[in-house]
């Protein structure tokens, strides 16, 4: 009974295991700092087959006295990425990069989400499936660089983990 028992424990292990890796995957929700930044909610969005363009999103806090800025932002699965802002011109919703990146200023949090600001992936080298990670580079003028694991989420998970507290 005794290997019974041991490989009953193992399974228990392994399920507890797999269960946590889902979980951590699927709410990656744990903020990293880099200097006086603190990012969090980080995500991309799942695409539909053959879709060339993707949207990724993230919160970034700046607890400093000095503004930053996020200038650029690096991801190997697309040939460019931008930084993009959405403004209503004519009554159209309509989206345009900005070009000296998002300031993000002393003491204030900048939300990335859709509809609002966002990563733009421009040139998808292949689909962004829900469950999937992929590291991005985020630099920033003050802070520097950090790369951050960015979990695949459906538009109603990553919506979900937007409206979760800190
Ligand atoms: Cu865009």
């Amino acid at each position: 009974m005794r290997s019974g028992l041991s490989s009953l424990t193992f399974c228990l292990a392994l399920g507890a295991a797999v269960i946590f890796t889902s979980f951590f995957n699927v709410i990656p929700g744990m903020a990293e700092t880099i200097g006086d930044l603190s990012i969090s909610k980080n995500w991309i969005r799942a695409t539909p087959p053959a879709a060339m363009t993707g949207g990724g999103f993230l919160v970034i806090s700046n607890s400093g006295s000095h503004e930053d800025t996020l200038t650029a932002v690096e991801f190997t699965g697309a040939k460019k990425t931008e930084i993009h802002e959405m403004k209503i011109e004519k009554d159209v919703m309509k989206m345009r990069p900005l070009k000296g990146g998002i300031k993000i200023p002393a003491g204030e949090t900048i939300v990335l989400k859709p509809g609002g600001f966002h990563l733009m992936f421009m040139g998808l080298k292949f689909r962004l499936k829900d469950g999937q990670n992929f590291p991005i580079k985020l630099i920033f003028a003050n802070a520097g660089e950090i790369t951050m694991n960015f979990p695949v989420l459906t538009m109603e998970k990553g919506n979900k983990l937007m409206m979760r507290g800190n």
